[in-house]
C-alpha cells in the first residue's frame, strides 16, 4: 500500500530518522590479555564484528524505505556491504584518534599490534589512510550516516539486471531511496556554509572515498579468507542463522521455510 514514504519526506527528516537509526555503541567486555597472539587478536575482532553485524541488521531496518524493498534485494544489499560499513564505522569512531583504530571503546589497536596477525598490518594502513583522509575532511556526523547508507544502497547496483517485475519494482524502489540519501548529503553539506563551488568540491570528495572503502573492504576479504581456519567460518554460521530468524519477520511473502 503505502510504499516510498521516504521521497515525501524532506532531507532535513531524512536525516533525522537515518540519524535515529545510528546503533549503540558496542563494548567488546572481554579482557584483553596483552601481548596478542595471531589466535587472540582474530578472535576478539571475530566477536566484535558479530555483535556488530546484528546491531547492522537492526540499523539497516530503520533506513526509511529499506523494509519496502524485496527480501531478497535486503539480503542480498547486506551480504554486499557488510564489510564496508563496519569499516566506515571503524573510521568514523577512529577519526580523532591518529594512528590507532578505535574498534571498541575497550579494543583499540595501533598499526605495530597488527603486527601479530599474518597480512593485518597492510589492512591496518589502508584503514588508517582512510581514516585520515576523513580527517582532513573534517567529516560531520550528519556526513558519515549519508555515506553510510549510500555504500548500503549503492552495493549492488551493478550486479543482476532484475528478470521479473517484482525484481524490477524493487530495483526501482532501491534507486529512488538512493536519490532520498543522495539529497540528504547535498542538504548536509549545504548546512557548512560554504560557497557553491567548495559544496559541489566536497560532494565529490567524500564519495570518491566510497571506492577506497569498497577497496579496503575487497583486500580485507582476501585477508579474512585466508584465516579461514582460524574459526571465522564457524561465526558465520551462527551469522547466517541469526540472520535469517531476523530478516524473514519483515517479508512480504512467506513461501519458504
Ligand atoms: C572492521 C570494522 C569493525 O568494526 C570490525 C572488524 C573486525 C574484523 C576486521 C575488520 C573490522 C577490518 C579488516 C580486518 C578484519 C579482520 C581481518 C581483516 C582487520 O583484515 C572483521 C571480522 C569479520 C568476521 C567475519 C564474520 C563473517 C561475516 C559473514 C557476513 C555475511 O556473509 N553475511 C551474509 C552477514 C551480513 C550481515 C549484515
Amino acid at each position: 500500500m503505502c510504499n516510498a514514504h521516504h521521497s515525501a519526506m524532506g532531507p532535513e527528516e531524512f536525516i533525522s530518522r537515518i540519524m535515529e537509526a545510528e546503533p549503540p555503541e558496542i563494548y567488546l567486555m572481554e579482557d584483553m590479555k596483552k601481548p596478542f597472539t595471531e589466535a587472540s587478536m582474530m578472535m576478539s575482532l571475530t566477536n566484535l564484528a558479530d555483535k556488530e553485524l546484528v546491531l547492522m541488521i537492526c540499523w539497516a531496518k530503520k533506513i526509511p524505505g529499506f523494509m519496502e524493498l524485496s527480501l531478497a534485494d535486503q539480503i542480498h544489499l547486506l551480504k554486499c556491504c557488510w564489510l564496508e560499513i563496519l569499516m566506515l564505522g571503524l573510521m568514523w569512531r577512529s577519526v580523532d584518534h591518529p594512528g590507532k583504530l578505535i574498534f571498541s571503546p575497550d579494543f583499540k589497536l595501533n598499526r605495530e599490534e597488527g603486527q601479530c596477525v599474518e597480512g593485518i598490518m597492510e589492512i591496518f594502513d589502508m584503514l588508517l589512510a582512510a581514516t585520515s583522509r576523513f580527517r582532513e575532511l573534517k567529516l560531520q556526523r550528519e556526513e558519515y550516516v549519508c555515506l553510510k547508507a549510500m555504500i548500503l544502497l549503492n552495493s549492488n547496483l551493478c550486479s543482476s539486471s532484475p528478470q521479473t517485475a517484482e525484481e524490477l519494482e524493487s530495483r526501482n524502489k532501491m534507486l529512488r531511496l538512493l536519490d532520498s540519501v543522495i539529497d540528504a548529503l547535498v542538504w548536509a553539506i549545504s548546512k557548512l556554509g560554504l560557497s557553491t563551488q567548495q559544496q559541489t568540491l566536497r560532494l565529490g570528495h567524500l564519495t570518491m572515498l566510497l571506492s577506497h572503502i569498497r577497496h579496503v573492504s575487497n583486500k580485507g576479504m582476501d585477508h579474512l579468507s585466508s584465516m579461514k581456519r582460524k574459526n571465522v567460518v564457524l561465526v558465520y554460521d551462527l551469522l547466517l542463522e541469526m540472520l535469517d530468524a531476523n530478516m524473514s519477520s519483515g517479508s512480504s511473502q512467506s513461501s519458504s521455510s
